[in-house]
């Protein structure tokens, strides 16, 4: 079974996502998310002008033989464009190999380790009294698990708090807006917010926040004690992860689970985390870390030691990323939880899914391969529209990490 066709597919559904399409010579198809979030055109490039020659005439099913392919061929290794492509084709072909055995394919993965994948939604709001009404509704909608973020007195706006409630979309403009950060406000709000969310839903609630890599490793220390009466689930990405190293100084002060790994793309970006325990969760996901082979071999090399998934789910991610990251959570030993942010409606047209939300928890659905599709015709009523993550800077001006 050799690959006819592949398209790379550009749409802007309320956002801009980049999917590969690959064709068989039997006329099964598989999809792929290739989407990085504010540079969508340079990995659409990376597939068609370098990846797709080479895929026509490549037999389907050697999924394992083409990542090494294209991950040592190119010469130059890593770096999220790249594996992004990679990822893209990756997720491709195993839902090409699920589509011809008839199987989903987590069952191609070992089959289930759990009834459900347990996520967790985002609740941001101005305010303590209006975040506490956005748990209550997540806690009302069935979630068992709930990232809590507000905006920080004395800041214009906060990265992570938008207009939008239940569809926040943080990439919101063609050249960055920039917006204000001070540390030192934070540090003292968050404890407050976690405080009145632990007052308010009682012990069993998970909670998680995000730090998105503002802090250095003794300010994260401090932040991590100050929440420990509260029982985070997480502490995300507290300081920038370039060094693995400074995550040891938070380890040496806090007892609050430390999460990070959302920007990373390979088992290189981790693994003295790992190793050396420095992490509780790792958050790489399929389309960032180099497709559903990749991902599954740093969740093993994470299993080892102690460390649990805990996979990114923003909406940046496509529904195909989203469906492909299910079939890995329910077939991992170590899976811990899986982030969802649910997609507009348009997005749910453009990619038609079987997977579903009950009761606090997704299931991939039993449909052969990722049970997910791209539909072209929707998808071409939605032109890409350039848009940027937002650029922090500290309040005397000068740039600061994001
Ligand atoms: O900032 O997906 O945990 N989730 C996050 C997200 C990321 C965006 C970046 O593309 O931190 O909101
Ligand atoms: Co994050």
């Amino acid at each position: 079974m050799r690959i006819v066709d592949a398209r790379v597919i550009v749409t802007c559904p309320g956002r801009n996502f980049v999917t590969l399409k690959i064709v068989t010579s039997d006329g099964v198809t598989g999809v792929g998310d290739a989407t990085l979030n504010g540079r969508e055109l340079a990995v659409a490039s990376y597939l068609r002008d370098h990846v797709v020659p080479t895929l026509i005439g490549r037999d389907a099913s050697r999924i394992e033989d083409t990542w090494q392919y294209l991950y040592r061929g190119a010469y130059w290794r890593r770096g999220p464009v790249t594996m992004s492509a990679i990822a893209a084709v990756d997720t491709a072909l195993w839902d090409i190999k699920g589509k011809v055995a008839g199987l989903p394919v987590y069952q191609l993965l070992g089959g289930r380790c759990r009834d459900g994948v347990t996520v967790y939604g985002h609740a941001n709001a101005e305010t303590v009294p209006e975040v506490l009404a956005e748990v209550a509704r997540y806690v009302d909608l069935g979630y068992r698990a709930v990232r809590v973020q507000t905006a920080v007195p004395g800041l214009p706006a906060t990265y992570g708090v938008g207009k939008d409630r239940m569809f926040y979309e943080p990439a919101d403009a063609a050249i960055p807006t920039e917006t204000t950060w001070s540390t030192e406000r934070y540090l003292v709000h968050t404890p407050q917010v976690f405080a009145a969310v632990r007052d308010e839903f009682g012990p069993h609630l998970k909670l998680l926040h995000d730090a998105h890599h503002r802090l250095t490793p003794i300010e994260a220390a401090r932040l991590g004690k100050d929440l420990e009466p509260y029982r985070l689930t997480w502490l995300e990405d507290p300081v920038p992860a370039e060094l693995q190293e400074g995550f040891r100084l938070i380890r040496q002060h806090t007892t609050t689970p430390i999460a990070v790994g959302e920007v990373f793309n390979t088992i290189f970006d981790c693994q003295q985390l790992i190793t050396e325990q420095l992490i509780d969760y790792v958050r790489t996901t399929v389309v960032r870390a180099g497709g559903i082979s990749h991902l599954r071999r740093i969740f093993d090399l994470a299993a080892l030691h102690h460390v649990r998934s805990g996979s990114h789910g923003a909406t940046d991610l496509s529904p195909v990323c989203m469906a492909a990251a299910l079939h890995v959570d329910l077939s991992i030993p170590n899976f811990g939880l899986q982030e969802y942010m649910r997609h507009t409606e348009a997005t749910d047209e453009v990619f038609p899914h079987a997977y579903r939300f009950a009761d606090g928890y997704l299931h991939p659905g039993e449909e052969p391969g990722l049970g997910v599709d791209i539909d072209e015709s929707a998808a071409a009523r939605y032109p890409y529209a350039p848009a940027s993550l937002p650029v922090n800077r500290l309040t005397d001006g000068s740039m600061h990490n994001w």
